[in-house]
């Protein structure tokens, strides 16, 4: 297996579950931000142009976090990390679904690149999103995300259940873009963010990834 990954993206969760999984794996580092996703070889890959990406023993290619997360896990089945209840999955489903959709494809989003959300008419740009760059509004929408997602923090110590799941390594990726941001987490998910970064697996790949 190989990972396909860049700095200070949300591929570093799929990076965890391989280290939490315990098989061997190789990486690719990419320039991310430089534009190396939409250039060939890595094109011809993934044209989507997004990490992470899997290229699989038998040279398949997986896209999509949930995607991938959901395989690895299934494939892994002693390690525990996507729960056979019927239940406490959907719940995993339901979390990783919000970050991936809501958090982190309409929130962090607009931070990361308001420009691909900036009103192109004069209309728009006087009446169209009142107060705020779309940079404050996609704030407002990750704090309000973190804020929908910190109860259920409050009732078990990991995302959906009592153990780690795939839905911790989703929070996780999402998590650690706060504080880049000056974004204060709400009490649970700060919790679970300490708790996080003092995980085995966690210290190991930020090592990795040059972050600690
Ligand atoms: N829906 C995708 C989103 C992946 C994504 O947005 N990846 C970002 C990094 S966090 C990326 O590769 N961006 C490169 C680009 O858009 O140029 C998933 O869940 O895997």
């Amino acid at each position: 297996m190989k990972l396909y990954w860049g700095p200070h993206t949300c591929a570093i969760g799929i990076h965890i579950l391989l280290e939490e999984i315990g098989a061997p794996y190789e990486t690719e580092q990419l320039d991310v931000a430089g534009g190396a996703t939409h250039r060939p070889p890595f094109s011809g890959l993934n044209p989507k142009g997004k990490v992470p990406t899997l290229v699989r023993d038998d040279g398949t290619v997986l896209t999509e976090f949930a995607a991938i997360a959901t395989w690895l896990a299934r494939m892994n089945p002693a390690k525990a990390l996507l729960p056979t209840d019927h239940d406490l999955e959907a719940r995993a489903v339901e979390t990783i679904a919000y970050i991936e959709g809501t958090i982190h494809g309409q929130g962090y989003a607009r931070i990361f690149n308001p420009k691909a959300f900036e009103p192109q008419d004069v209309v728009h740009q006087t009446i169209g999103l009142g107060s705020g760059s779309v940079s404050a509004q996609g704030r407002k929408m990750v704090e309000e995300g973190f804020a929908i997602l910190d109860p259920q923090l409050g009732h078990h110590a990991f995302a959906v259940a009592d153990t780690f799941t795939i839905a911790d390594a989703a929070l996780f990726y999402a998590e650690r873009w706060a504080p880049q941001h000056d974004i204060i987490l709400p009490v649970n998910i700060q919790r679970h963010y300490e708790m996080m970064l003092d995980r085995p697996a966690i210290r190991k790949v930020r090592q990795l990834w040059g972050e600690a």
